[in-house]
């Protein structure tokens, strides 16, 4: 049994999980997973690392699912709930994933995928009911979970991680903000990515504590949950942060003194995913007392630098890097000692994925001949501490803490009837940390909601541009190569 579900054996009927007003014990969660993993294994004695997707809400079920996989000695592919039906194909496709474990909520979306790919749809339900056999001996060296990132290029890539992996994403994480079975979280975030599930599920997991999922963030009902009492930490991308204070600055006063009398009383607040901008910091700070602990990461690293738990969690800083993570600072020539000079972050250790997806070329190049990943973002060491200064490519935006590919969408959009040529960039705001926005070639009259309505066709709402402009020719230099950091401008 791989060590995050051993550990599970130890806590018994502690609380695991709440999820749709149900308690769920560590007992259950284990008795389920073992269920769905005979349900799996049908006979077999183990998956040897077939591709199992699962489109289940955040809930004890998409848990279970997830473990059962794992007992099985499946790879894990957990289905983004807002993709389009081409996203979802993409990833079926790219996997080879032959069974998807559907929540009733999404069969019926999911049914012109058995004609189109051939693959199997299988009820919640039914790998859920109970069974019972003998489980394979899982080496922590095996695949265990892809998930999809956007980066340079047009399609996401499938990030391989380990069970090795995972543990050291999560060890590194419960030691450093030191995790404790009393401790008690809210899951907001979405279950496709790092934050939500290693961050947020697994290390609550791993430390016996509970994990309470609200599937769709809602300001109102986040600020009731923080507000009951049981909750010890709190862990949110930038604009869910920027979303909670916009609620409680329109709260009448009795209410918002109530609101920052519970939420001063939090072992821990995190923000990380994207950049948080110092107001947001220093206002958080005056309405609940928490000084938020900023930290960076990535779905191809797990966590890498983190403020400190302890010490100073400085605004606008990322901290040190976490221990077992080796990180070094890289200009075009040399690698960077000196504060205040930036350079590219590249890691290496435990924590750093297995592969990209059946991407040979790809994973090669995200490396260096010595085994450094390479990040792509920029950094300085500031005062002791380091400070992320931006991206090297203009063609991945982060918007609401998700990573877009610029490129995804110009591929697309290029489609569109009368769209001649387009540019995507994504400009700053202070509530989403960039925005999607398009200039586009064209000579026709085009309309803007229509272009967005169907792109939803092929993006999810997250991708999909909130401004446009229109012009007659991009800007490019010399080579032809159009230049984003002027097409940003012309907005
Ligand atoms: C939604 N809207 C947007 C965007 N998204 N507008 C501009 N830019 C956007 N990106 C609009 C919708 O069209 C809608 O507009 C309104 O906002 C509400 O939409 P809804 O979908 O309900 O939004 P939401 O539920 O309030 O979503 C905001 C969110 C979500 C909760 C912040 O974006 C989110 O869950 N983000 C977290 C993503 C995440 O977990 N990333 C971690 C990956 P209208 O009202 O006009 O219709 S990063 C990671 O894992 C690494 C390792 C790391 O470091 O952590
Ligand atoms: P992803 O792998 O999709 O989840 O996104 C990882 C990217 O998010 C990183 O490469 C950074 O660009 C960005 N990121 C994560 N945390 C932070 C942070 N605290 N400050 C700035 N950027 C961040």
């Amino acid at each position: 049994m791989i060590n995050l579900l051993e550990r599970a054996t130890s806590f018994k009927d502690r609380v695991a999980l709440v999820s749709n007003g149900f308690s769920y014990s560590y007992d259950a969660l284990l008795d389920t997973s073992q269920s769905v993993a005979a349900n799996l294994l049908k006979g077999k004695t183990d998956l040897q690392e077939a591709r199992i997707a699962f489109l289940v809400p955040p809930s004890f079920e998409y848990t279970a699912i997830q473990w059962g996989i794992w007992a099985a000695g499946g790879i894990a592919v957990p289905l983004c709930a807002l993709h389009p039906l081409p996203s979802i194909q993409y990833v079926l496709e790219d996997t080879k994933a032959e069974i998807v474990i559907v929540h009733a909520d999404f069969h019926t979306f999911l049914m012109p995928l058995e004609k189109e790919i051939g693959v199997k749809l299988v009820a919640l339900e039914k790998v859920m009911q109970t069974n019972q056999c003998i489980l394979p001996q899982i080496d922590l060296v095996r695949r265990a979970m892809i998930l999809y990132t956007s980066g340079t290029t047009s399609k996401p890539k499938g990030v391989v991680t380990t069970h090795a992996n995972i543990e050291a994403q999560i060890t590194t994480l419960v030691n450093a903000w030191e995790w404790e079975k009393d401790d008690y979280i809210l899951n907001i975030l979405p279950l496709h990515h790092v934050h939500g599930i290693i961050n947020v599920m697994s290390c609550a997991l791993w430390s016996g504590a509970c994990c309470e999922f609200l599937p769709k963030f809602d300001a109102e009902r986040v600020w009731a949950i923080l507000q009951s009492g049981r909750l010890s930490l709190f862990m949110a991308v930038p604009t869910i942060y920027y979303k909670l204070i916009a609620f409680w600055e329109n709260a009448a006063i009795p209410e918002q003194k109530k609101m920052s009398k519970t939420t001063s009383k939090f072992r821990l607040m995190v923000s990380g995913s994207a950049a948080l901008p110092v107001p947001v910091l220093e206002k958080w700070r005056e309405i609940t007392g928490q000084t938020l602990l900023e930290r960076y990461g990535m779905t191809e690293i797990g966590m890498g630098l983190s403020n400190s738990y302890i010490e100073e969690r400085r605004p606008g800083h990322v901290g040190l890097p976490l221990p077992g993570v080796e990180m070094r600072l890289v200009d075009s020539h040399n690698l960077i000692t000196e504060e205040n000079q930036p350079g590219e972050i590249q890691i290496k250790g435990p924590s750093v994925f297995k592969e990209y997806w059946q991407k040979e070329a790809a994973t090669k190049q995200a490396f260096t001949e010595d085994g450094w990943f390479i990040t792509g973002d920029i950094a300085e060491m500031n005062n002791g501490l380091y400070k992320i200064l931006g991206r090297d490519s203009v063609d991945i935006i982060k918007s609401g803490g998700y990573k877009i590919s610029a490129l995804e969408i110009e591929d697309v959009l290029r489609k569109f009837p009368g769209v001649d040529d387009c540019a995507v960039v994504g400009l700053p705001n202070e509530e989403w940390g960039e925005v999607v926005s398009a200039c586009i070639v064209t000579k026709a009259n085009l309309d803007t909601s229509e272009i967005s309505e169907w792109l939803k066709n092929d993006l999810p709402a997250y991708k999909i541009p909130r401004n446009y402009i229109f012009q007659s020719d991009l800007p490019r230099n010399v080579l032809g190569k159009v230049t984003k950091n002027e097409v940003k401008k012309l907005f």
